[in-house]
């Protein structure tokens, strides 16, 4: 469970230890959506930068709230090696209050049981 004032910028910042990719991916999932600037900063293997997006190979999970007061999506690249994580950072204003649900929109894990079972949760914004 998440808690985040309205009307601030939040600041996310996603570890991702885990290199392996998700199994078909739909194109919507490799989007960043709903950031502020629509951008997220993805750190990995040495390198940053900002992207607007990512290649669907290219995708381990994402980070998503798709209700009717928003849309956000954000695509976690793999880890380059279980010891080298990726870091995704990104930012939010959440203007309307309430709970909302968030989890990993692509097949991650076996057979996509890993999104299904762990990668979710609520997200309330007050
Ligand atoms: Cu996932």
């Amino acid at each position: 469970m998440l808690t985040v004032p309205a009307g601030v910028t939040v600041v996310f910042c996603i570890t991702n230890y885990d290199p392996s990719i998700a199994q078909i991916p739909a194109a919507s999932d490799a989007l960043v959506v709903g950031t502020v600037g629509g951008v997220a900063t993805i750190a990995a293997g040495g390198h940053s930068a900002a992207v607007r997006s990512v290649a669907m190979s290219d995708i381990a999970h994402t980070f998503t709230i798709s209700s009717g007061a928003y849309h956000l999506n954000v695509p976690i690249p793999p880890a380059s090696a279980s010891n080298d994580p990726t870091i995704v950072t990104f930012s939010v204003i959440f203007a309307m209050t309430g709970t909302f649900n968030w989890g990993c929109a692509v097949l991650c894990g076996p057979e996509g049981t890993m999104a299904r079972d762990v990668m979710y949760g609520t997200l309330t914004v007050a």
